[in-house]
């Protein structure tokens, strides 16, 4: 019995040694001290010691059974801790590697143009007011002076949902309805999208976006927006700009305007990109017309205004040079990762 057990540590212990995975170590358990295991197999066979011989073997083999687990034990201990090591050399970091780029995506043209008009109105102490784009054939039209039988109208340039609502032409109505509020002196520029059913080409879209701004105020004259879209212009295009004013006409101004800003390329003198005059159109601007005012029961004998509207792909084509507005509505990302 004594020579089995012996034999069984040894050849068990032997097996422990030859192991070279956390699962065969595990194979040698089950077999030495599973149920259907070697040493199980001799506890069963203690019927057939004598009586006064069990203590001495069951001794025995609890002490083989000992050893061997502390056999098995400190093995897996040794298999967990390389492994261990050998994953720790495979993950090594090393820091001087050059970073991964984060895909980031970034503004549109059209956005940063957007806010940089924003930062130069909100310097001025002008808030931002958005409104609907689906908007009352009143608000759109009748309330800026522009009656039933204006061209603007016409139904090839205003996208009609009935009679009476239309996608807006332009951001005004957003000020007529800032107006309508009673809350005085207004100083808000009115950003959004504007639909127009024309044909789409270099500089036409159905949809594009505008920026309007608007003052009213006791006292507001042609100086104050002179003065104001001077200040914008050389913020936008640089401290050299000049502007100039053209008489022009909007239903809901009186005086109205054209301006222009002396070219931010040549300077003024004429080139290519100013088509040779030194000018480049930018907006349109006039005060406020009085029936405007009254519709939106301001009393014009007490409050004068100003207002004037830019495209904002306008700006945004002008400032990075683009040349075919088709380009900002593309989605291009080769195009667009350029500004
Ligand atoms: C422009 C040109 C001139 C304008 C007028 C108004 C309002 F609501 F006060 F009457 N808002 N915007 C205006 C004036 C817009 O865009 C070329």
């Amino acid at each position: 019995m004594k020579e089995k057990l012996a034999k069984i540590k040894e050849e068990v212990l032997a097996q422990i040694e030859a192991s070279d995975s956390l699962e065969k170590l595990n194979e040698v358990r089950v077999s030495a001290l599973g149920k259907k295991g070697a040493l199980t197999e001799i506890l069963k066979g203690m019927k057939d010691v004598a009586p006064e011989e069990r203590p001495k073997v069951g001794q025995m083999v609890n002490e083989v059974r000992a050893e061997i687990e502390t056999a098995l034990e400190q093995t897996k201990l040794k298999m967990e801790e390389a492994e261990r090591e050998e994953k720790m050399k495979n993950e090594v970091i090393d820091v001087t590697l050059p970073a991964k780029k984060n895909k980031v995506g970034h503004r549109h043209p059209n956005t940063i143009a957007l806010e940089e008009v924003e930062r130069i109105f909100i310097g001025m102490g002008y808030e931002v007011v958005e409104g609907p784009e689906v908007e009352k054939d009143y608000y759109n039209f009748e309330a800026l002076n522009i009656p039933k039988d204006h061209p603007a109208r016409d139904e090839q340039d205003t996208f009609y949902i009935n009679d009476e609502i239309v996608l807006r032409t332009q951001t005004s109505p957003v000020q007529v309805r800032t107006m309508e509020q009673g809350k005085l002196p207004i100083r808000m520029i009115a950003p959004g999208r504007v639909f127009r059913s024309d044909e789409v080409d270099a500089t036409h879209s159905p949809s594009f976006h505008q920026i309007e701004g608007l003052v009213i105020d006791k006292n507001i004259t042609f100086a104050d927006l002179k003065g104001t879209l001077a200040e914008f212009a050389k913020e936008l295009f640089g401290e050299e700009t000049k502007v100039k004013f053209r008489p022009h006409h909007f239903p809901f101004t009186e005086p109205s305007a054209e301006v222009d800003v002396s070219c931010f390329k040549c300077g003024g003198k004429g080139c290519r990109f100013c088509k040779g005059s030194g000018w480049i159109e930018i907006l349109g601007c006039g005060m406020v017309h009085p029936r405007v005012l009254e519709m939106c029961n301001i009393d014009p004998r007490e409050y004068s205004g100003f207002a004037f509207g830019v495209g904002l792909e306008r700006i945004a084509l002008l400032k990075y040079e683009i040349d075919d507005m088709r380009l900002l509505y593309e989605n291009d990302d080769r195009f667009l990762k350029q500004f």
